[in-house]
């Protein structure tokens, strides 16, 4: 994806939140929420258009056009700066709280005076809130526990803007003299669901050099530490990064030491211990004479040790080197293996990009089916009717002839209502190929109600896949909360197909639940919940996370033949009747 559309992205969305506060006029800063998310899905990069180019963006007018074009040519936006001038840094921390917002940070700032968080939290302890607009006992209950998600983030930062920090980096270090090789370890590697810093390697013979170049790229705001084979900076985007440069012969056993997970590492240097012999970052050596034995690569490593090479994501500690010595690692999951994606939106409903041009996109994927499952009239604000999703059927199933290869499967994205029921009634949900079915209200049930609601759902005949299950929006939004076991024995029992939303802020259902669900024999959707085409690209978050919950191909439906999907949708259509 292009980084200059995210950035701009993230420029109109701070200009939109600070509108949100400062402007009496509430459709202001929503024209500038829609431009950014237009800007954020736009599939060319925005830095090599003119302000004619700019202006020919959907939702992007006169006003917001220019100020793109500004922030493009100088790097910042003068309005931005101004609005940034009248609110003091710490409300704009404040706003980040979830169950917060603009316009309340605001009227703490104003009427008590509350500057931070720690002042605010401060203030609730002390009952200093009590009669204050707005803030009765649920909303205070709310801020703390906005509070507590706000801390738990602690400056960790989402998979996928860790990973595009660390690409643009590896290419810059790439071009640097005498760098021989490059690549991201640590949690990244492991792709876990957030990143706390990247930590990159470097091999090469000459690490002064390196550092220097390192640490005067342009994408270096600060620099912590800088020795000599290693630094750590910060990006201006506020991500810390580790530089490690290491011999190119101990490239296998760096990588293993930086990739981690520290509890992994313990683990395997254990066994080292016990076959008397001694591993760390510059390889496995004999204990008593300190003799070199491997170093190269991790595969001759681990198999010094009589182990496999264990993919990133399952080094976790969480079973793996047991299962690995007991000979039944399983084989986990591929990006290779996805045959398809089945939740994807158009501008039907809330995409950006028409069907055409979705179905351009992901032409380019060679997979073999594809579904799109715009919103339900459940949403009221997507504005969905019968008329409209029947016109959309016809026109996929004309557009069918021009994508030979691929079977384009009609489906919606049904909303769980509060009791568990779907948008249309049983003849209307026969006609569709597939049907995922959500949570998108009622977020705060209880638990009880919640596990009801979500079963009673996957007894509906016609449903084939719960989308992202725990409705989490990571550092945003709180997993609602149901019964895990209920749920996931539901699943296996009904034959309803648990998504893998793949998107970097969902990530849903995570890895730990993942393993739960398995092993209820549940069956599995990675799928990317596209709303525009530089979305489709997310698929490998969502393989990852089901690599990380151990997910093999046969456990996840859409790497199936087509021939196969469509029975298990079928089986569960009789199963029920
Ligand atoms: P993060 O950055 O919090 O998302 O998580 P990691 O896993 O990237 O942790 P980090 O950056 O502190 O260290 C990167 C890797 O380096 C870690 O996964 C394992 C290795 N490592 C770091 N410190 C130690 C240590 O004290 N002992 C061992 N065995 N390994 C370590
Ligand atoms: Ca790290
Ligand atoms: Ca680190
Ligand atoms: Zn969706």
């Amino acid at each position: 994806m292009p980084r200059a559309n995210d950035e701009v992205e993230s420029v109109l969305l701070e200009y939109a939140d600070l509108l949100s506060i400062l402007s009496e006029d509430p459709f202001k800063p929503r024209a500038y929420e829609k431009a950014a998310r237009a800007v954020g899905g736009y599939p060319a990069d925005v830095s090599t258009l003119d302000l004619r180019g700019i202006l020919a963006i959907p939702s992007v007018g006169k006003s917001i056009g220019e100020k793109i074009h500004e922030f493009l040519a100088t790097g910042s936006v003068h309005d931005l700066e101004e609005l940034r001038a009248q609110i003091p840094a710490g409300v704009r921390e404040l706003m980040a709280i979830p169950g917060l917002g603009p316009k309340k940070a605001m009227v703490l700032y104003q009427e008590v005076g509350i500057e931070s968080v720690d002042q605010l939290r401060h203030a609730i302890d002390a009952h200093q809130l009590a009669g204050l607009k707005g803030f009765g006992a649920k909303t205070e209950e709310n801020v703390l526990r906005g509070i507590e998600q706000f801390r738990q983030a602690g400056g960790r930062v989402q998979l996928g803007l860790a990973l595009d920090t660390a690409e643009a980096l590896l290419t810059e270090l790439q071009a640097i003299r005498g760098v021989r090789r490059a690549a991201y370890a640590g949690s990244l590697r492991r792709m876990q669901e957030t990143i706390g810093d990247i930590d990159l390697l470097v091999a090469g013979d000459r690490p002064g050099p390196i550092m220097d170049s390192f640490t005067s790229l342009p994408a270096v705001a600060r620099v912590l530490a800088k020795g000599e084979t290693k630094s750590s900076v910060v990006t201006t985007k506020g991500l810390q990064v580790d530089l490690r440069v290491i011999p190119i012969e101990a490239w296998g056993a760096a990588l293993i030491y930086f990739t981690g997970s520290k509890a992994h590492n313990i683990r395997i240097r254990e066994i080292a211990v016990r076959k008397k012999l001694k591993l760390n970052e510059y390889g496995l050596f004999q204990a008593k004479t300190g003799e070199l034995i491997v170093a190269e690569t991790e595969e001759a490593v681990y198999e010094h040790l009589g182990l496999p090479i264990f993919p990133p994501t399952l080094r976790e500690d969480r079973g793996e080197i047991e299962a690995a010595l007991a000979g039944d690692l399983p084989d986990v999951v591929q990006p290779k293996h996805i045959r398809g994606d089945l939740h994807t939106h158009t501008n039907l409903t809330d995409g950006l990009a028409s069907l055409e041009q979705m179905l351009e996109a992901v032409s380019q994927l060679r997979y073999a089916y594809y579904a799109v499952t715009d919103h339900a009239p459940g949403l009221a604000m997507q504005r969905m009717t019968d008329e409209k999703i029947i016109a959309q059927r016809e026109e996929l199933r004309n557009l069918q002839t021009k994508h030979p290869k691929m079977a384009l499967l009609h489906g919606s994205e049904l909303n769980i209502d509060a009791e568990g029921g779907a948008d249309w009634p049983a003849e209307f949900l026969q006609g569709f190929d597939v049907l995922v079915a959500s949570v998108h209200s009622h977020f705060n049930q209880s638990k009880d109600e919640m596990t009801r609601r979500i079963i009673r759902a996957m007894e509906n005949p016609h449903v084939h896949i719960i989308g992202h299950p725990t409705a989490r929006l990571i550092g945003k939004r709180q997993a609602v909360e149901f019964d895990l076991d209920e749920v996931f024995k539901a699943a296996a029992r009904t034959g309803t197909a648990m998504e893998v939303n793949a998107f970097p802020d969902r990530l849903d259902l995570k890895d730990e639940h993942i393993l739960w669900a398995k092993r209820h024999g549940v069956r599995f959707a990675v799928n990317t919940d596209s709303h525009a085409t530089t979305h489709l690209r997310v698929m490998r978050f969502g393989v990852a996370t089901a690599q990380r919950g151990w997910l093999t191909k046969d456990d996840v439906i859409n790497t199936w033949p087509l021939a196969k999907l469509r029975s298990f949708f079928a089986s569960k259509a009789r199963r029920s009747r």
